[in-house]
C-alpha cells in the first residue's frame, strides 16, 4: 500500500524544513508534497530545496489539503501540519501503520500538552488535530463543502464516525506546534485568529448533530 504524507502549509518558513525530514524519513513513506497556500516567506523554495513536491493552491487549509491528495495516487494519506516541532519519524510511522497494518480508518496524532491535559484532549474534547493518517477513499468521501478552510478536520471525523470506522488516536511524546501568537508577534491578533478557527469547527460538530438527529428522527429512531 503506497502512502504519501501531505503538508499544508501558509507562511511555515521556520519549521516546514525539519516535518519535512520527519516525513522523508519514515520508512512508510514514499512521497512527500507540501500543499502551499501562496506563502510569501519562501515556504515553497525551502519545500522544494529539501525535495518535496510543491503543490500551490489558493484558498484555505482544507482546499490545499484537497490538492495534495489530488496530487498523488497513494492508497493512504497521512496529513502533517508544516508547524509542528519535535516531530519524529516514528511518529509518522505510528499513524500509517495504524492504518496499513492495524486496520484503522484513521489515526490521530495529537499534541503533547503534558501529563494533565494529554487525558483530557485524547478522551474528552473533540479531537481536531491536523496529524492525522487515512485510507485516501475516506478523504475523497467529502464534499467540496467539508473541505473549506479549518472545516476540514471536523468535516473527517464526522465522515468517519458515519461510516464506522474505527479511529484511533495517540498522544506523540514531543510533538507540538509553534501557537498563532508566536507567528503573529501579536498575543491578542493570534488569539483572535485561535478563536476564529475554533469556531468553525465547532460549528462543523455541531451541524453534523444536528444533520444526525434529522435523519435518525426521520427512520423513527
Ligand atoms: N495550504 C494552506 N495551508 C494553510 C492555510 N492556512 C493554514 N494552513 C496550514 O495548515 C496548518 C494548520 O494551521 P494552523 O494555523 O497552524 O492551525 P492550528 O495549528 O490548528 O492552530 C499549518 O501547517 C498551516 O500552515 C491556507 O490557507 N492554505
Ligand atoms: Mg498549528
Amino acid at each position: 500500500m503506497k502512502a504519501a504524507a501531505i503538508i499544508p502549509a501558509y507562511n511555515e518558513a521556520p519549521t516546514v524544513a525539519k516535518v519535512i525530514r520527519a516525513a522523508q524519513a519514515a520508512p512508510s513513506i514514499s512521497e512527500v508534497i507540501v500543499a502551499d497556500g501562496e506563502s510569501v516567506d519562501g515556504t515553497p523554495d525551502i519545500a522544494r530545496a529539501e525535495g518535496a513536491r510543491v503543490v500551490s493552491v489558493a484558498g484555505g487549509k482544507g482546499e490545499g489539503m484537497a490538492a495534495g491528495v489530488a496530487a498523488t495516487d497513494a492508497d493512504v494519506i497521512v496529513f502533517l501540519d508544516a508547524d509542528l516541532t519535535g516531530l519524529r519519524p516514528d511518529h509518522v510511522e505510528r499513524l500509517v501503520r495504524s492504518v496499513t497494518e492495524d486496520g484503522a480508518g484513521m489515526a490521530l496524532g495529537l499534541f503533547d500538552r503534558g501529563r494533565w491535559l494529554n487525558p483530557i484532549f485524547l478522551h474528552l474534547l473533540p479531537r481536531l488535530t491536523g496529524e492525522r493518517a487515512l485510507r485516501r477513499e475516506l478523504f475523497t468521501s467529502l464534499s467540496p463543502k467539508d473541505c473549506r478552510g479549518y472545516r476540514v478536520e471536523a468535516a473527517l471525523n464526522s465522515r468517519a464516525a458515519e461510516l464506522g470506522e474505527r479511529v484511533e488516536a495517540y498522544v506523540l511524546d514531543g510533538m507540538f506546534h509553534r501557537t498563532k501568537e508566536e507567528k503573529h508577534g501579536n498575543p491578542v491578533l493570534g488569539f483572535a485568529k485561535k478563536v476564529a478557527m475554533l469556531s468553525v469547527a465547532v460549528w462543523e460538530y455541531l451541524a453534523y448533530q444536528l444533520r444526525r438527529r434529522v435523519r435518525l428522527s426521520g427512520r423513527g429512531g
